[in-house]
């Protein structure tokens, strides 16, 4: 029988032949897909661990924090903290940065993430997720702390990302780089097995993902776009195009590195949503970096999402991302407006 390839042997072997991972990297990727592992875990449980509803918290998007935000994001933070492969961490929960206290040793990584993301789907029993993102933290010379603004680099600059997705299979896709790899949770060894190499995006599809109840806010070049594949075969496009909107980032990307698709979260008239609804440091960016890895593209209508500056921590973005071609349609559309 085959042996099964580990996350660990993964990330070994790619911190030895490739020199993809330093071994600071592939502690800290260790570290975070053990969080994710015990975040899969209560999850797992819902009403059963008493972690289903809601908090009487906001967080600083004013979003009612679920039970099940806030007691992710501590998985994480305290599996992360201690391990001296970080410099600070930044998450959707937390308005500003956490510094690692100062009992424990400091690493040259930034980590950031949305530890349970797809909310609205916590307590309907429907795939949710963690998505998280590496950057390097700047080299400070006068030995000063890292601050906010260390963490505002542009997705291309991204050593690492990747996601968790706990649906009927607890799955966790990764890419340092060199290519996207998926694994999925062996739940009786708890270990995380490599099943599938080399995760690409088809380049064409017929499958297409938007909330389709904010179509009176869209931007001309996204309803011309959604038009057409509404069209079928008769129109522009020439053939018929299927819907699927699950409403959890991380369940619709996954979707479509598995078999294809274009994802979109645009930027809207509503006040609310001129600027997008998703967050560019540790939702579009990190999909984004898997999503091209996977041969696919991502932009927000008129830029690759992995070029733009951020010049905020919570800064949102609008999202297009997926299948290259039907990509750089929507793209050539915004142009064609412009
Ligand atoms: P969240 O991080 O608060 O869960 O919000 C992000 C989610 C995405 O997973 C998903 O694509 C989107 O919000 C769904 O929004 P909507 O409810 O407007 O369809
Ligand atoms: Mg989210």
């Amino acid at each position: 029988m085959k042996r099964k390839t580990t996350l660990t042997q993964y990330l070994v072997e790619q911190q030895r032949k490739k020199q993809a991972v330093s071994a600071e990297v592939r502690l800290l990727i260790e570290t975070v897909a053990r969080a994710c592992k015990a975040i899969g875990h209560a999850v797992g449980k819902g009403a059963l661990g008493g972690v289903l509803g809601s908090l009487e918290t906001e967080n600083v998007q004013g979003e009612v924090q679920k039970k099940l935000d806030v007691l992710s994001n501590e998985i994480l933070l305290e599996a992360n903290e201690w391990g001296g492969h970080l410099a600070a961490m930044a998450s959707e929960e937390m308005e500003t940065i956490y510094h690692i206290p100062n009992r424990y040793p400091k690493g040259e990584y930034l980590l950031l993430f949305d530890p349970l993301d797809g909310s609205s789907n916590i307590d309907v029993n429907v795939s949710i997720g963690t998505i998280f993102s590496v950057l390097r933290a700047p080299h400070h010379s006068s030995g000063r702390a890292v601050d906010e603004q260390d963490f505002l680099q542009a997705g291309k600059e991204q050593v690492a990302a990747g996601y968790a997705v706990y649906g009927p299979q607890s799955m966790l896709v990764l890419t340092v780089g060199a290519g996207v790899v998926g694994f999925t949770l062996d739940r009786e060894m708890g270990s995380w097995v490599l099943t599938h190499d080399n995760i690409t995006i088809p380049e064409q599809t017929s499958e297409f993902a938007i909330n389709m109840s904010n179509m009176r806010h869209w931007e001309t070049p996204v309803r011309r776009y959604i038009d057409e594949c509404l069209a079928g075969k008769t129109g522009p496009l020439g053939k018929d195009y299927n819907m699927r909107w699950i409403a959890s980032m991380v369940a619709d990307v996954h979707r479509i590195l598995s078999r294809g698709g274009i994802f979109m979260y645009p930027r809207d008239a509503r006040p609310s949503g001129r600027a997008g609804k998703l967050r560019i440091m540790y939702e579009a960016n990190p999909m984004s970096f898997i999503v091209e890895q996977a041969g696919g593209a991502a932009t927000d209508g008129a830029r690759r999402i992995l070029d733009i500056q951020p010049e905020a921590l919570h800064q949102r973005v609008g999202v297009v991302l997926g299948s290259r071609a039907e990509v750089e349609r929507v793209q050539r559309y915004h142009q064609d407006q412009a």
